[in-house]
């Protein structure tokens, strides 16, 4: 954040953080996504994918909302990544201004939806529900959600895929900001460095490359990145990353058969890159074994 970028406002202007939390794979990154115009967080069908609390920044004239994402909830066999996970999705709340709790009525309401309203219920400050996936026609726990709304400000039904509803839902948040002066000058659209970017790009395919079995700790790290010049002088990204496997298992799933699945994501992870920066990238992706990850 730039604060001398960081335009006087009007004294009107209104300006807060508003965190999503839920249960895995509800749709809260998707939604910042859609609501942001950016992929600032990255979106697989595979559990606990976002491992940060991501920011990502709304601008309208009349106030900035910036959105907090966080690691979903997720019922599982103990392990000391899931608690972190967890640890990290409740102290994004501290210093939010409205939290929004985000629901999926297609799927069956579990344990990880009473660990959410658990955490819910230690904390004062306004909440909205949401009923995500609305563009889906058959959503079962639509009216068992709908009946909870007494225990909110208000409900909204919404899709991120589909960027239904989004804007009464973006009013109505707005309408609970703070009045003050923006947090992120207008050029920002996420709390996020490029190399992170390129590291989630690389997990995220990663995650949809892989089958049922995801390597949960699996670690990228970005070894280099340099701006080059193709032939006529086009600006390109040279990328060279690590992907650290607990396993020597591990690796070679990651590898896969002839190479063929480290292959895939590195062609796919190049291209979501692509899209991303503007430029070609060309991306050389090597696994290693990282003993430390195990356990
Ligand atoms: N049909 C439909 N699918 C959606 C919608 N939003 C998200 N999904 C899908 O739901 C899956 C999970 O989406 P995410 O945005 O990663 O969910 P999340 O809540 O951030 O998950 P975690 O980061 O694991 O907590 C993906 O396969 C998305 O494509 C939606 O509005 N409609
Ligand atoms: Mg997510």
């Amino acid at each position: 954040m730039a604060d001398a970028l960081i335009q006087p406002s009007r004294p009107d202007f209104r300006a807060g953080l508003v965190a999503f939390i839920g249960r895995t794979n509800v749709g809260k990154s998707t939604l910042l996504n859609a609501l942001v115009g950016r992929k600032v967080s990255i979106v697989t069908p595979k559990p606990q994918t976002t491992r940060d609390p991501v920011q990502g920044v709304l601008h309208r004239p009349e106030g900035q909302i910036v959105f907090v994402d966080t690691p979903g909830f997720f019922k599982t066999h103990k392990s000391r990544l899931v608690d972190q996970l967890h640890q990290r999705a409740r102290r994004a709340l501290d210093g939010i201004d409205v939290v929004i709790h985000v629901v999926d009525p297609t799927r069956e309401i579990g344990e990880e939806d009473e660990m959410v309203k658990e955490v819910l219920a230690k904390v004062q400050l306004p909440r909205l529900l949401v009923l995500s996936k609305c563009d889906l026609p058959d959503r079962p726990e639509r009216s068992t959600w709908l009946a909870t709304a007494s225990s909110y400000d208000a409900v909204f039904e919404v899709s991120g895929l589909a960027k239904l509803e989004l804007e009464p839902f973006i009013q109505a948040i707005l309408q609970r900001m703070p009045f003050g002066p923006p947090l992120y000058p207008e050029s920002d659209v996420t709390n996020t460095t490029r190399q992170f970017q390129i590291t989630e790009l690389i997990r995220e395919q990663i995650y949809l490359q892989m089958g049922d079995e995801i390597p949960y700790r699996t670690q990228v790290v970005l070894d280099l990145i340099t701006e080059t010049k193709d032939k006529l002088g086009n600006p390109e990204l040279e990328v060279n990353a690590t992907i650290l496997a607990a396993s020597d298992r591990y690796k070679a799933m990651l590898i896969g058969q002839g190479a063929q699945r480290i292959k895939q994501i590195r062609q796919f992870a190049r291209r979501r890159m692509k899209d991303e920066f503007g430029v070609p990238v060309h991306l050389d992706l090597e696994v290693l074994v990282d003993q430390e990850l195990a356990g």
